[in-house]
């Protein structure tokens, strides 16, 4: 045995010194230290030999198992480090640097990007955005918001109802504006407060200008000593944000149901001087008037507050100013949309302009 030991040895020295990779060093490890290789056996056999045999050959064949062991371990080690160093020379990838994001595929569209950018407008300012159900009650709707019964918006043919969905002021709707949901937050929430709710909403109307369904941001502020200024300041500084710093507002008397004093908003053409386009001619945007209807707005009537006293809204301490607009139309004259109708139709020659 104690020669056979040593043959062993021997051969697997010349073959350890041999082997070119950490793979070939794994294969030998096996063949000469494996479970099934020779000279565990013959460890293993150590104890059927003679007494007298068995320290001498238990010794060498231990000795030469720890010899292949550590022979094997120091090769492994340098052909590793061999390894590692030509893998990191040949890489040209830097592990170490921060993973470059996915290329975003395609992009919002332009109502969507028109929405953000009004929020964002009003999140620096200070208020909270909202959203609300799309399907609403009369009550809601029409009711809370000082809607008079006989209100044209409340006819069938202005207004889509659901069909069997309850009667009198629970007879459930299509909103037609993003209203009901400040009330809810009236309810839930006493002031002061400052949000818009931005949304889809539905009226039987189609045509150039009209889609029976479009986009509103409605806005509404409530608190003590709220005035016609701080609503003028208030989207003054949002026209500046959307149409340009040098911007200028006019306010023109009008009439909802739920402001008063109402007024129409109109933002100085941002196209034109005045009227008058670069060239002389009549500005195209504005019609030669020099400023552009945007939105309308008012102070809160104090009917709507009075539907929601028992919140903390008490009509004689709390004021408020509102505002309502069309992302569609606010889209439109920023960006030079020729038809409203564009916007549904999805042909991406037109929504890739606004990528
Ligand atoms: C509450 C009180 C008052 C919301 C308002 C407008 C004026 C308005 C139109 C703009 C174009 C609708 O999208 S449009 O067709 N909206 O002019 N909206 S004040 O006033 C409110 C809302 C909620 C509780």
């Amino acid at each position: 045995m104690l020669e056979r030991v040593a043959e062993i040895q021997t051969q697997a020295k010349a073959e350890i010194s041999a082997a070119s990779s950490s793979a070939a060093l794994e294969e030998l490890r096996v063949k000469y230290l494996g479970r099934k290789a020779e000279l565990p056996q013959l460890l293993r056999d150590v104890a059927g030999l003679p007494p007298q045999q068995r320290g001498e050959a238990g010794r060498s064949a231990n000795e030469a198992r720890q010899t292949l062991e550590a022979l094997i371990e120091a090769a492994a080690a340098r052909f590793e480090a061999a390894e590692m160093a030509a893998a990191l020379s040949e890489d040209d990838v830097d592990i170490t640097l921060p993973g470059s994001p996915v290329e975003a595929v395609g992009h919002h569209h332009l109502l969507s990007a028109t929405r953000r950018e009004i929020e964002d407008v009003f999140c620096g300012l200070g208020y909270s955005v909202v959203e609300g159900p799309e399907v609403e009650t009369v009550q809601y709707n029409f009711d809370s918001l000082n809607h008079d019964p006989a209100h044209p918006a409340r006819a069938r043919s202005d207004t889509f109802y659901i069909e069997g969905g309850g009667e009198g002021p629970d007879q459930t709707l299509l909103r037609t504006h993003t209203s009901p949901m400040q009330i809810r937050i009236m309810e839930e929430t006493p002031p002061p407060i400052a949000l818009i709710v931005p949304g889809r909403v539905f009226r039987r109307d189609s045509d150039a200008t009209h889609t029976p369904q479009f986009h509103q941001i409605e806005g509404l502020l409530v608190d003590e000593g709220v005035t016609l200024a701080d609503l003028k300041g208030t989207l003054l500084a949002f026209a500046r944000a959307i149409f340009g710093a040098d911007r200028e507002l006019r306010l023109r008397p009008h009439f909802f149901p739920f402001t008063e004093p109402s007024v129409e908003v109109d933002v100085s053409c941002f196209m034109c001087d005045q009227g008058t386009a670069p060239g002389g001619e009549r500005c195209s945007l504005c019609k030669g008037t020099g400023w552009l209807e945007v939105l309308g707005s008012g102070m809160v009537d104090p009917n709507v507050f009075a539907a929601v006293s028992e919140h903390g809204y008490d009509p004689d301490t709390h004021q408020g100013f509102a505002f309502g607009l069309g992302i569609e139309r606010i889209a439109m004259l920023k960006h030079g949309v020729p038809d409203l109708r564009f916007f549904y139709e999805n042909d991406l020659r037109f929504l890739r302009q606004f990528g």
